[in-house]
């Protein structure tokens, strides 16, 4: 089984402060992914589940209504205000995600993370995950997202796709993650402002990141870092990943059915 995470600042305009769905990135990949898809050679067939991202869907949003801190009650109708609009929000994104895979021939269902998921301090503390093996089983392709959820402490809070896919490759032991994003993997500098860059090929711990800064877009789920962190959980429970450029047409195609290309494996220290 394999789960495929496609960053939100692939499939929307992240920068834009409007939601602005980047159709050309979004149907190349569903593309790409129903190229690998399609071979039957391959376990794909047998099991992907896709995970994908918020970009300008989610993150300005969740920044407008401070979710995820402590508020009083008398702020409490607001922060239901922002909560729904987020889930409105998302539901959209990943309507046009899954309409796009459907028409690849994919057999999607999507999956809404709020619906189905809680928190406690940000981390998922209850998600039944039933109905995902049952849609599995029949061949169906279920598609997350990272979304607003309930929070038994702080009432609600934000869950990363990186979170649900270390939480879902974890138990259903997951033989491969692939993280499409928008560079070619960790570096030791963000490349989006240092030339001098260079690319991590593999990482086993926080250690090999010291120098990574936060990134800095309104990203409000932690950047390259939040990723790396969830990605080291998850290779402590077994699951090695990697972090590929989705930008770069046929990368995700390529790495879905097997071909090495450039990116960063994130795996346990041996
Ligand atoms: O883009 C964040 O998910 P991510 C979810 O996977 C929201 O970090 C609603 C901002």
């Amino acid at each position: 089984m394999i789960i495929l995470k496609i960053g939100g600042s692939i499939i929307t305009n992240k920068d834009s402060i409007e939601p602005e769905v980047d159709y050309d990135n979004l149907n190349r990949i569903s593309g790409e992914i129903a190229e690998a898809y399609n071979n039957e050679s391959l376990d794909i067939a047998d099991g992907l589940i896709i995970v994908h991202g918020a970009g300008s869907f989610g993150h300005p949003p969740a920044k407008k209504y401070k979710i995820g801190e402590p508020f009083t009650n008398e702020e409490y109708p607001l922060k239901r205000k922002g909560f729904s609009e987020i889930v409105l929000s998302m539901k959209k994104l990943n309507l046009c995600v899954c309409e796009s895979l459907l028409k690849q021939g994919i057999p999607v269902v999507p999956i809404q993370t709020s619906a189905v998921v809680k928190a406690y301090d940000k981390r998922i503390n209850d998600f039944d995950l039933k109905m995902i093996k049952t849609y599995l089983k029949e061949g169906y392709v279920p598609v997350l997202y990272g979304d607003v959820v309930i929070d038994d402490k702080l009432k609600m809070s934000i869950l990363s796709g990186d979170q649900i896919i270390e939480y879902v490759a974890s138990f259903l032991a997951s033989d491969r993650v692939v993280l499409g994003t928008d560079v070619d993997g960790v570096y030791d500098k963000n490349p989006k402002i240092h030339e001098d860059a260079k690319l991590i090929e593999k990482v086993s711990s926080l250690d090999d990141i010291t120098q990574l800064e936060s990134t800095v877009n309104v990203d409000v789920t932690g950047g390259m870092i939040g990723k790396v962190k969830e990605l080291l959980t998850l290779a402590d429970n077994g699951v090695d990943s990697e972090i590929i450029n989705a930008n770069k047409p046929g990368i995700i195609s390529k790495c879905l059915q097997g071909e090495k290309v450039k990116g960063t494996k994130i795996t346990k220290k041996q």
